[in-house]
């Protein structure tokens, strides 16, 4: 009796555990949007969903019906239509633009307009956007903040491993290269991600409206410990955040070593 009342017990801890990161993380069985522009992609999304779900309907309805309405009776006889008469080649091109405009076309024009007011809207290098150089390796990501002289690849720049502070409300801009082979910067309660590539430098912006922990992770399949590579982004507020690049900034310059090469993979920003 002890065994199975155990199992009971341990299975009952993993669903109630699960729910809770569930909870933190998914609504609606996508995760939780924690961005300023998430919404727009989520749009696009449900758009693309009931616009094919509905022609999947109408298509089904259509063919059901022909079925029903023209199948054999005793007596009819069966016609064949070439489908080439004027009536039907208007009807054709009627039903093809209306899909054609109606659905591609606002996705088109939604997606574009998506990229401009969004993805494509860097924010300004004002001291207020945070900055960050990634360079993804197999499996991590290594993260460099500028440090209090606002430059990258000096003496005071902060180093982390699979950890990323960032202040709420205020925009974050990343630069990304990879030491080996091809990632994806994924951060799924963002909407967005970026391929890290070897010797190009790639970008991404993005701004947290909510507290919490949210994982980051890679989109690309980069080895055998792909599924291991993850990191965390930590959104705070603006206070807690100054507080830790104060600290972290202090241990950043204390620990600096010029004669480990390896730690110096950063690069001077280029607005
Ligand atoms: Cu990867």
């Amino acid at each position: 009796m002890t065994r199975p009342r155990n199992i009971f017990l341990l299975a009952a801890a993993v669903v109630a555990a699960s729910c809770g990161v569930a909870h933190a993380q998914f609504i609606g069985g996508r995760p939780l949007d924690v961005s300023l522009d998430g919404h727009r992609g989520d749009w696009l999304f449900d758009v693309t969903t009931l616009s094919v779900t509905l022609l999947f309907i109408i298509m089904v309805g259509i063919m059901l019906g022909a079925a029903l309405l023209h199948r054999d009776k005793p007596g009819r006889k069966a016609h064949y239509e070439t489908g080439i008469g004027r009536s039907h080649l208007v009807l054709t091109a009627v039903i093809s633009s209306v899909i054609f405009f109606g659905v591609d076309g606002v996705l088109l024009v939604s997606s574009f307009n998506s990229l401009t007011e969004g993805f494509w809207k860097w924010p300004a290098n004002d001291g207020k956007t945070v900055t960050v150089e990634v360079m993804a390796q197999q499996w991590g990501w290594n993260l460099r903040y500028p440090g209090k002289d606002g430059k990258f690849n000096t003496p005071d720049d902060i180093l982390t491993w699979n950890d990323m502070p960032i202040p709420k409300d205020v925009p974050v801009m990343i630069k990304m290269m990879s030491k080996d082979v091809i990632h994806s910067f994924y951060l799924p309660n963002f909407r967005t991600k970026q391929d890290a590539v070897p010797g190009q430098v790639t970008q991404l912006w993005f701004q947290a409206v909510e507290k919490g922990e949210f994982e980051i992770g890679c989109a690309q399949h980069c080895g055998v410990n792909h599924y291991k590579m993850k990191g965390m982004l930590k959104v705070v507020e603006q206070a807690d955040f100054n507080q830790w690049l104060e600290t972290a900034g202090a241990d950043a310059v204390r620990r600096y070593d010029a004669a480990d090469t390896e730690a110096h993979w950063g690069w001077d920003w280029e607005s």
